[in-house]
C-alpha cells in the first residue's frame, strides 16, 4: 500500500539519519508543515541525509520531495561544506562529525559543491 510504504520509508531514511547523527541538531527543527495543502504527500515532511565521506558526497545524488530536510554530514576528519552552485544555500564551513540541514521548499534540481575541494560535487532533486 502507498501510505505503508511511504511511512517505511520515512522509518528507515529517519532511523539511517540517527544513526550516524547522534547529536541531531535542533537548532533547525522541521518547519511543522511545509508541504502545500493541494498536495497529496502525507502531512509530515520527510528527512534524508547524504554523508560526506572520503572526499564524496554519498549518495552524491538524492531525490527529494518539495518541502523535506535534507541533513548533511561530515563524516571525514576535513572540513568541506555544501554549497549550491548557483549559491542558494551553503553550509559554511563543516568540521569532521559536523551535520548542516536545508529545507527544499522548491521544485528543481539543485547541484552543489565543496568550496574546499572543487571535485566534490553532489545533486539534490526535489520533485
Ligand atoms: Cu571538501
Amino acid at each position: 500500500m502507498r501510505v505503508e510504504s511511504s511511512l517505511l520509508l520515512a522509518a528507515v531514511l529517519t532511523a539511517g539519519l540517527l544513526a550516524f547523527t547522534p547529536a541531531l541538531t535542533r537548532a533547525q527543527a522541521p518547519s511543522a508543515s511545509a508541504s502545500p495543502a493541494s498536495s497529496a504527500a502525507p502531512a509530515a515532511a520527510k528527512a534524508a541525509a547524504v554523508n560526506t565521506k572520503d572526499f564524496a558526497f554519498a549518495p552524491a545524488t538524492i531525490t527529494v520531495a518539495v518541502g523535506d530536510k535534507v541533513t548533511f554530514k561530515n563524516s571525514d576528519s576535513v572540513a568541506h561544506t555544501v554549497t549550491a552552485d548557483d549559491k542558494s544555500f551553503d553550509s559554511g564551513n563543516m568540521d569532521q562529525n559536523a551535520t548542516w540541514s536545508y529545507v527544499f521548499a522548491k521544485a528543481g534540481t539543485y547541484k552543489y559543491t565543496c568550496a574546499y575541494h572543487s571535485y566534490m560535487h553532489g545533486t539534490v532533486v526535489v520533485k
